[in-house]
């Protein structure tokens, strides 16, 4: 930008703030900050219609919202507020982390390509920040790194940045001072550029909803993050929600719908969707060409990237939508715990607990006792594995949500409908008839390039639950 559009662009009250923000912020300018918008609930809120500047379709941020904005002269004016929070991970866990205004992750940026952007950073951390408009286009001064492109905002202070959105897609935002501490403790937030007018690589869907990958290592009894763990975080979460807190994604019969997703963890998520193929039909560069899409079930997301999913909702039911690391749809416990299947504690268990009352084997059989039992947990935490369905527990967590497809939800509609009433026959059941005979096994010794090569039989020993022999 040169100098006389950056006059053009900074005008009147919003100019005087800028010059002020780098020293200290008197009254006269605070008096003219856009109202900053707290939000105090961690469930998602609905789509932010827009009242002013060129119209677009919102997005549903998942366990999310939109932060409000207001038009000066032209310019969007958005004002963050970076600060301690309490974030509700699920009914039952708090979290004390870092955010913005009253969340964590912080409210979602909406915008429209083309627009001039002005957002206010207030920061009311203990320490200075800074916030990176991850994947943007913008001048240098802009980018947010602290020390590389601008001095840290130090506690009490607001900085100002201005740019005009200039590509459409899907971005995030996040701090670039101390960013292992201020990314451990949530300080992230989505951003959508929508198009201005019809698109040839962007189409216009019913629903579209974004959310973040981040994860946290909270011992179970604690509220605060590690800030030094490095890779073994064991709270995985989607906007800092874990299931069974992270809401489902309601929408009708044959919608079109759209999926953004960013990662801000340290590890890559391959997210999968049941019961429909969607096209990739966005990345971090934007809008994928044409004859780069493809079906897919699964996306891999890598650190720092940016996905745009599209699928048409065209069968219905309760479709599970997941990371497919199976650490990853856990909560905190799982990590520590040895393998027990196949070991017998008959005996052990009650030696054991004459000294210990409470005494409990875990995991002799599979995990999914875990899922069931009643088990004593430390204050503020939520079990390994759980979540109640409509036949059980659904024993997952973290990274864990529904896709819920129905025939009669509303358009525009985002409430839940509950759980999907399966047609007569189209449930698996359970087998009635003539028990199972011993199966006949295969004992060939094989043909061709390998065949077997010895003739003794090497074999595990294997201890069934309930078999006192062995087999
Ligand atoms: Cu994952």
């Amino acid at each position: 930008m040169n100098p006389r559009n950056r006059r053009d662009f900074l005008t009147g009250a919003a100019a005087a703030s800028v010059t002020l923000a780098a020293a200290s912020v008197a009254k006269s300018a605070l008096a003219r900050l856009p109202e900053p918008v707290i939000q105090d609930s961690p469930l998602t809120q609905p789509p932010l219609i827009p009242d002013t500047g060129r119209p677009y379709n919102p997005v549903v941020t998942l366990n999310g919202w939109t932060l409000p904005w207001r038009m000066n002269n032209g310019v969007k004016e958005f004002h963050l507020i970076a600060e301690p929070v309490v974030r509700e991970m699920a009914p039952g866990f708090k979290a004390h982390l870092w955010g913005y205004n009253g969340q964590s992750p912080g409210p979602t940026i909406e915008v429209v390509e083309g627009d001039k952007v002005r957002i206010f950073v207030t920061n009311r951390l203990p320490e200075h920040t800074s916030i990176h408009w991850h994947g943007q286009r913008l001048p240098n001064g802009m980018d947010g790194v602290t020390g590389l492109n601008q001095p840290g905002i130090q506690p009490g202070k607001t900085f100002v940045y201005e740019f005009v959105a200039r590509r459409p897609g899907t971005f995030m935002y996040h701090p670039h001072a101390d960013e292992m501490t201020q990314m451990a403790m949530g300080m992230m937030g989505f951003w959508v550029t929508h198009p201005k007018g019809r698109h040839p690589l962007i189409d216009p869907v019913d629903r579209d909803f974004c959310f973040l990958l981040n994860a946290y290592d909270i011992d179970p009894g604690s509220y605060t993050p590690k800030i030094m763990t490095m890779l073994d975080f064991n709270i995985w979460s989607w906007n800092s929600r874990v299931f069974p807190g992270i809401d489902s994604l309601n929408v009708r019969l044959n919608d079109r719908v759209r999926l953004r997703i960013g990662n801000l963890t340290m590890t890559n998520h391959p997210i999968h969707l049941h019961g429909h193929e969607f096209m990739v039909t966005g990345t971090d560069g934007g809008p994928t060409p044409k004859s780069t899409r493809r079906y897919e079930v699964t996306q891999d997301i890598a650190v720092g990237q940016m996905r745009q999913l599209d699928f048409i909702a065209n069968e219905e039911g309760d479709w599970a939508f997941h990371c497919h690391k199976s650490h990853h749809t856990m909560n905190a416990m799982g990590h520590k715990v040895p393998t027990l299947i196949g070991v017998d504690h008959t005996g052990l268990a009650k030696r054991i607990s004459r000294l210990i009352p409470d005494y409990m084997v875990m995991g002799e059989r599979g995990m999914a006792d875990m899922a069931e039992m009643e088990m004593p947990l430390p204050e503020n935490t939520i079990p390994m594995m759980t979540g109640q369905g409509p036949f059980g527990s659904v024993e997952m967590g973290g990274m864990f949500s529904v896709l819920k497809v129905r025939r009669h939800q509303k358009p525009g509609d985002f409430t839940d409908p509950g759980w999907y009433q399966h047609p007569k026959g189209t449930v698996a059941y359970e087998w009635t008839g003539a028990p199972l005979d011993e199966p006949v096994r295969q004992k060939s010794a094989g043909t061709g390039a390998m065949p077997r090569q010895s003739s003794t039989a090497v074999e595990v020993q294997v201890k069934k639950p309930g078999q006192s022999h062995q087999h």
